[in-house]
Parts: C-alpha cells; structure tokens; sequence
C-alpha cells in the first residue's frame, strides 16, 4: 500500500525532513548524504533477518544469504583499506560507540590505562570522557594539542606514554583540523609496548580514497564508522591484526550485541564499492579542497581557526572575538538555512554547552557538487549572518534558492 497511504503522519514526517535536507546548507562534519544505492540496502528485506554469529556459525535458521551478504562486506573493507593478508575485518558494530567499546572490551581488563586526546581538543565522548562508560571503566589519561600551535605534538604524546605506560593509545578524533601522523604514532606504541589503535571514523573516506594517510598496516587495531566521510549506512567495522581476531569477535557477539543488522551490513558493502570508484577518488579530494577554500574565505573573514586551517574535511573556528558564543552562532546560523555545531576549541575557558567554537565540515556539501566558488558564498553568508543577525531570514531564503541548483544524492 505503500507509507503514503498507510501511516500518513510517518510519511510526512520523512518528506519535511527529505525537505529540510535539501533546502539547507549541511556542515555538520560527521553528515553526509549517501546514495539511493545504499538507502535502497538500508531498506530491503536483509532487516528481517536475525543471524547471531558469524558467517558459518549462525545460532538460526535461514542465513544462508545473510552469510554473502556479510562475506561480501568484509571483502570489500578489505579491499577499500587495502588491508594485509593477516588483518581481520568485523562488520556488525552497530555504530561507533559499541564500536570502540568492544574493542576496549576485547582487549582490555577494566582500569586498564589507555591514552588518548582529550575530548576539548577534539576527541570523542569513547575515548575516555568522564560520562561516558569508557571513562567510567578504564584509566584514561589524555594528551592534548600543543597551545601555540593548535596540532599534535608527538615529542609530548611520547612522553606522557613513557611515563604512564598505557596497555593502548589511541589516535582517534572528531574535531581536529589536521593530518595526523599514523606512523609516529606507532613508533610511541610500540616503545612503550602498548597496543595501537586507531579510530578513523570522521577520515575514513579519506583515508579509502588515498587523500589522507592510512594508519594501515601500522597499527594493531582500526576502527570506523561508515556514515562520515566514507557516505555508507549508519554503522560500524573493526579491522584488526588477525591476533586479535578472535578476541574482539567475541567482544562484538556475544559480548556486547545480539543479531547484528544485516541490512546495514549490505549498506557497507555498497559503500565500500562506491568508495573503490575513480568518481570517489574525485569526490575525496573536492571535500579537502573546499575545506581548505572555505578555511581561507573565512579567515579573510576576519575569523581565527584553530591550527591557522585545515588538511582534512573539517575546521574548527574560534568565535572567541566576535561578541557570539558557539551556542546562539549554531543556532543563530541554523535560522540562516546554515546547519553546524558548537564545539570545544582547545583551552576553551566555556562550558561543552555553550563553547567558544563551531565545527564545520565539507562532506555533505561536496556531495551535492559544491566546489571552491560555492565555499566563498557560504563564508561570506556566515560572515554576514554572525555580523547582522538580523539578516538571518533573508539569508535562510538565498540560501534555500541556491541549495535548489545542487540536488542531494538520495534525496
Ligand atoms: N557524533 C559524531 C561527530 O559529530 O563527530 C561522533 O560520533
């Protein structure tokens, strides 16, 4: 009968925010739009499946399908990361929460110390924050960026490893402007002799498209999302050196979840075929070219950017001298049709609720083909919008007009 007709208010409710989606400018560095390709895996009938297990050793009936569905997912991570022959891929995280916490679980004992970047200066609420169970159950002690120059200062990292001995480091983030350098991180694990993990969710499109450097085959343990950069489904994978294997399988299921959801696992492999695409390659380096254009227009802008700009698909402006706190600029900018979010900046003397800075991200906006000319337009909208605020509503409406020209994949 189709939802239309069937549950008219849910239908609606689908095509405001189809309408939302397209009428505004999406920064929010963590979204993106993925294709009808992967909508079309999200929606089959791989959801009504129940496969506890793995591929071959299933607790139900009927997987026999479910088991090439999953095979085929692996194999395409392992060929979109171009992993090593004794590296081991794991699917059916379903996000990038359990993700990482199965992956503390699996190798890990409770207090266990794990070093990794605190969450102001662009961490991630898994990498350790006090409210989150990841810091409620193991011994977190975090690194930040060095205060002059807003990037990773590995003379430091190594020396807070040496003196407090982490059983893991982690070098993962969710709001830092830069490359990061996988091999040196490494070189600090392996001389404290600590495991090496890397969580690459916000770069992983990057990272596949060969326009950020991989922490591949360097590191012990990597893990992502597959919705950011990478334009999957909602959903997570762990690939790890086949040791560890064993252990964080049994971390994923049955440790921490029951039937993994085999229709976002089809939506990996989707993706992971786009990502292996010439047009992907294109696409990943267009997300870097118009993050570093719209650091530029913003900062002729007058606005400062932690670390002075950015190499990846996202930057991190500080508002600190614009009369304008993070919270009403992100809510200020979302009447203006210009969708980000407040963050932390590094030393912010703020609160998390309401920060001195805003993320904002290529992603989304690349995908609709935006390219340089496009970034100016949305710095000088933002620019206009933080000075006069009163121009909001007209620029919501320049901005609805002008999204128009650029049709959202999947939408
Ligand atoms: N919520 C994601 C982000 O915005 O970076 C991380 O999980």
């Amino acid at each position: 009968m189709g939802l239309k007709k069937s549950d008219p208010q849910v239908y609606d409710l689908i095509q405001r925010e189809r309408k939302r989606q397209s009428e505004v400018l999406e920064l929010i560095a963590s979204e993106n739009y993925v294709s009808d390709e992967v909508l079309e895996a999200l929606g089959s009938v791989l959801n009504n499946k129940y496969a506890e297990g793995y591929p071959g050793k299933r607790y139900y009936a009927g997987n026999e399908v479910i088991d090439d569905v999953e095979r085929l997912a692996i194999e395409r991570v392992k060929e979109g990361f171009e992993l090593p022959i004794d590296w081991h891929v794991n699917v059916q995280p379903y996000s990038g929460s359990p993700m990482n916490l199965e992956v503390y679980a699996g190798l890990l004992n409770p207090g266990d110390t794990i070093l990794a970047l605190d969450l102001a200066h662009g961490g991630h609420l898994t990498h350790g924050s006090k409210v989150n169970f990841s810091g409620k159950q193991y011994n977190f002690v975090h690194y930040g960026v060095n205060p002059k120059t807003e990037r990773l200062d590995y003379v430091e990292i190594l020396k807070l490893a040496d003196r407090t001995r982490p059983r893991l480091i982690l070098s993962g983030f969710t709001a830092y402007p830069r490359e990061i350098d996988f091999k040196k991180f490494h070189e600090i694990a392996e001389k404290v002799n600590a495991i090496s993990m890397a969580d690459i969710s916000h770069i992983a499109g990057l990272v596949a498209a060969g326009v950020h450097q991989s922490p591949i085959p360097f590191f012990d343990v990597v893990t992502t999302t597959t919705h950011k950069t990478l334009r999957g489904p909602r959903a997570g994978i762990i690939m790890c050196k086949d040791k560890f294997a064993t252990s964080i399988d049994k971390a994923v299921f049955p440790g921490m979840q029951g039937g993994p959801h085999e229709n976002a696992i089809a939506g990996i492999a989707v993706a992971m075929k786009e990502a292996r695409s010439a047009g992907f390659r294109k696409y990943a380096e267009q997300i870097v070219k118009n993050s570093r254009a719209l650091a530029r227009s913003l900062q002729d802008f007058g606005f400062r950017l932690v670390s002075d700009g950015t190499d990846n698909h996202l930057i991190l402006m500080d508002l600190t001298n614009k009369n304008i706190g993070g919270k009403d600029a992100q809510n200020l900018l979302e009447s203006a049709g210009i969708v980000l979010n407040r963050n932390m900046i590094p030393f912010d003397k703020r609160s998390p609720m309401d920060p001195s800075g805003l993320r904002l991200g290529t992603a989304a906006v690349t995908s609709r083909g935006m390219k340089e000319k496009e970034m100016s337009k949305i710095a000088s909208w933002i620019a206009a919008v933080i000075t006069d605020h009163s121009i909001a509503l007209q620029v919501k409406d320049e901005v609805k007009r002008f999204a128009k020209n650029f049709p959202a994949p999947g939408l």
